[in-house]
C-alpha cells in the first residue's frame, strides 16, 4: 500500500496552502480547504476503511455527500504549517451513510478535527456536485483586496460582478456566471453554510462581505485560479478607485463572451 502522506492530494493541498499563505491571504488560522477524493484513489492507499475515531458533524450531510471521502484542513490550524506537518494539520474523513458522522481515516494527530467552516464546505460540495459531478474542491480564503472591494461597494452581486468585469478583461472570461455575494454574517455556522451553498447553485465563487471568499472547482487549480483572478481584479479596482478614466466598455465584455462562447450571468450587461 502506498503512503497517503506522499499522495498527490496531500502534496497539492500542502503546496497551495503555502502559496496562499505567501499571498498574505491566510493569516493565523484563516482559510480552509476540502478536497473530495474518489474511492478508487482512496483504495491505492487504504485497502479497506479503518477508522481512528468518529467526529460528529453537528448538521445533516446532504445524501450526495454521504459515503464519500474528503481531505479537510483542521480547525485552528495554520496554512503555513501544513506542508511541514500534514498529519497534524489535515484529516482524511469519510462521511457516514447516516449523514451525521465523519469517520477519521488519517491525520488530525494530536486531537484535531475539521475546519469550523465544514458546514459551508460540505453544503457547497453538495450543490456543486449536483451542477457538475466532476467538482472536487471547495476553497475558502481571506484575500485582502477582495475584502476591501466588498467593504467599499453595496452588498449587491450584480454590481460586484459588473465592477469586476469592467475592471479586467480576464474577469468575464474566467467567471462568466458571475460572483455570488453574501452580506456580513456570523461565520462557522450552519446558517452561513446554507446561504453559501444556495449561491453555489449558480456560482463557483461566493464572497463573504468583511471576511473573504469561497471558490469551487474540479481541481485545486480551478478553485485557486478563480479566486486569484477575483483578487487580481480587486487589486486593480482598489488601486484605481476614483481615478480610473478607462473602464472596459460593455461591447468589449459582450465581445469576449461571444468569442469564448460563454453564458454570461444575466442582468449585468445590457445587450444593445
Ligand atoms: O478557519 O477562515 O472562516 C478560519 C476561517 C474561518
Ligand atoms: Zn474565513
Amino acid at each position: 500500500m502506498k503512503d497517503f502522506k506522499k499522495s498527490r492530494f496531500v502534496s497539492e493541498v500542502s503546496d497551495i496552502t503555502m502559496n496562499m499563505y505567501h499571498q498574505g491571504w491566510d493569516e493565523r488560522n484563516g482559510g480552509n480547504i476540502s478536497y473530495l477524493i474518489d474511492e478508487e484513489d482512496i483504495r491505492k492507499y487504504f485497502r479497506k476503511d479503518k477508522y481512528i475515531k468518529d467526529i460528529e458533524l453537528g448538521f445533516t450531510a446532504d445524501p450526495i455527500c454521504r459515503n464519500k471521502y474528503y481531505l479537510v484542513t483542521g480547525t485552528g490550524k495554520y496554512f503555513k504549517n501544513i506542508k511541514k506537518d500534514p498529519l497534524t494539520n489535515l484529516g482524511l474523513i469519510k462521511i457516514d451513510s447516516n449523514g451525521h458522522t465523519a469517520h477519521l481515516l488519517w491525520g488530525y494527530i494530536g486531537g484535531g478535527k475539521m475546519t469550523s467552516e465544514f458546514p459551508a464546505h460540505l453544503m457547497s460540495h453538495a450543490e456543486r456536485l449536483k451542477v457538475n459531478p466532476k467538482n472536487r474542491v471547495i476553497m475558502h480564503t481571506h484575500p485582502t483586496y477582495t475584502i476591501c472591494m466588498g467593504a467599499c461597494l453595496p452588498t449587491d452581486e450584480i454590481l460586484f460582478t459588473r465592477t469586476l468585469w469592467k475592471t479586467n478583461t480576464e474577469a468575464v472570461v474566467v467567471f462568466p456566471e458571475g460572483v455570488g455575494v453574501l452580506p456580513c454574517m456570523i461565520c462557522g455556522t450552519e446558517e452561513i453554510g446554507r446561504a453559501t451553498a444556495e449561491k453555489m447553485k449558480s456560482h463557483r465563487l461566493v464572497t463573504w462581505t468583511n471576511h473573504g471568499i469561497y471558490g469551487a472547482g474540479e481541481s485545486i487549480d480551478e478553485a485557486f485560479g478563480l479566486i486569484e483572478t477575483v483578487e487580481k481584479t480587486a487589486i486593480i479596482y482598489m488601486l484605481t478607485l476614483d481615478h480610473a478614466v478607462n473602464v472596459i466598455p460593455d461591447e468589449v465584455i459582450i465581445g469576449l463572451a461571444k468569442l469564448w462562447n460563454l453564458k454570461m450571468m444575466p442582468g449585468i450587461i445590457e445587450e444593445k
